[in-house]
């Protein structure tokens, strides 16, 4: 199958006024929606196929007063729809349009003594927060606000004897908090405190005969995890350990040819989220060149865009 280019820019576009689930009217993430959305845009070169003056509008409305982000105008502010805003904020260049002082109070008051870092004010832990944390600072160029080595310390005991990465010490491991783990400690110039050909090999494993890959051992193949697992190769440079022809083949088959955008597998309805991670892992993956925009692994976003800010 062909990548369908046009018909996932008209998906994209018919989410503005969608009620669909998983559209923008999914009222408690729409913050993190809209990141979904312009970065796949940017990464296939379309941004301005939404309104930039509307979705900043609607970004900086979903600021509380301690500095955070909501997902959605007069929602509780949370780690992930911060990094989300701030990431938007970024990819449009207008990074100008808020106080930098705040943002960087509200994340380094969620750290904890151990290193590890709260969601939001109620106290969840989770390396997903760690990786929120440090994006937003290293792109906001504060990471000597927070106590690094406690970060990565907290990081490095999240890895599993298997070589994968838990949400927390002892948990189970998992494709997505892999790239949390990894890409937080590229970030943090800390990738030699781990054991990256045990996890290269985890993460190899996570390709199933079909092509696609899964998020840990005995689940379905599903197209974020060409993401979040590819990424994280890429990052340790062992992205060469599964069959990238295949995987390519997976993702496409994972498009809808009817309405658009991409699903988790085939037959499944599409979302936004898994457009992204498609069009990015597709990107990763070196398929048609010319028309994807690179992206930064570490990011997840252009590096049009990390390149601009010098990350
Ligand atoms: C900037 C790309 C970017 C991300 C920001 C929010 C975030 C950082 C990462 C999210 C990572 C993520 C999706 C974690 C989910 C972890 C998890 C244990 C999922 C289990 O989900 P199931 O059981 O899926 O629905 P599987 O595939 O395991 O069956
Ligand atoms: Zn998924």
């Amino acid at each position: 199958m062909t990548f369908l280019r046009n018909k996932h820019l008209e998906f994209i576009k018919n989410l503005e006024n969608s009620t669909e689930k998983e559209s923008f009217a999914t009222e408690h993430l729409k913050t993190s929606a809209i990141y979904w959305a312009i970065t796949t845009l940017d990464i296939l070169d379309c941004l301005d196929l939404l309104d930039q003056s509307e979705v900043i509008k609607f970004i900086l409305a979903c600021q509380a007063d301690n500095g955070g982000f909501g997902g959605n105008i007069d929602h509780d502010p949370h780690l992930l729809y911060t990094l989300s805003a701030i990431q938007i904020l970024a990819t449009y260049d207008k990074l100008d349009l808020i106080e930098p002082e705040k943002i960087i109070n509200y994340v380094k008051n969620l750290q904890t003594e151990d290193g590890s870092f709260k969601g939001d004010e109620w106290g969840e832990i989770d390396i997903r927060f760690s990786y929120c944390s440090i994006s937003i600072l290293s792109i906001l160029k504060s990471l000597d606000s927070i106590n690094v080595k406690s970060a990565i310390q907290y990081i490095r005991r999240c890895q599993n004897f298997d070589g994968g990465f838990a949400s927390v010490p002892d948990g189970e491991s998992h494709g997505a908090l892999c790239f949390c783990a990894v890409g937080s400690l590229v970030i943090l110039n800390g990738l030699d405190y781990i054991d990256c050909d045990k996890l290269g090999w985890w993460l190899s494993e996570r390709q199933l005969p079909i092509g696609g890959l899964n998020g840990r051992p005995e689940k379905l193949q599903d197209v974020c995890y060409s993401w979040w697992v590819l990424s994280c190769l890429r990052m340790i440079e062992r992205d060469s350990w599964i069959n990238k022809e295949q995987l390519i083949s997976f993702i496409l088959s994972s498009q809808d040819t009817e309405y658009g955008g991409i699903a988790d597998r085939q037959g499944d309805i599409p979302d936004i989220f898994h457009t992204l991670f498609g069009v990015a892992a597709l990107s990763m993956l070196g398929h048609n060149k010319n028309e994807f925009e690179e992206v930064d692994p570490r990011y997840c976003m252009t590096t049009r865009v990390t390149k601009r800010l010098d990350l």
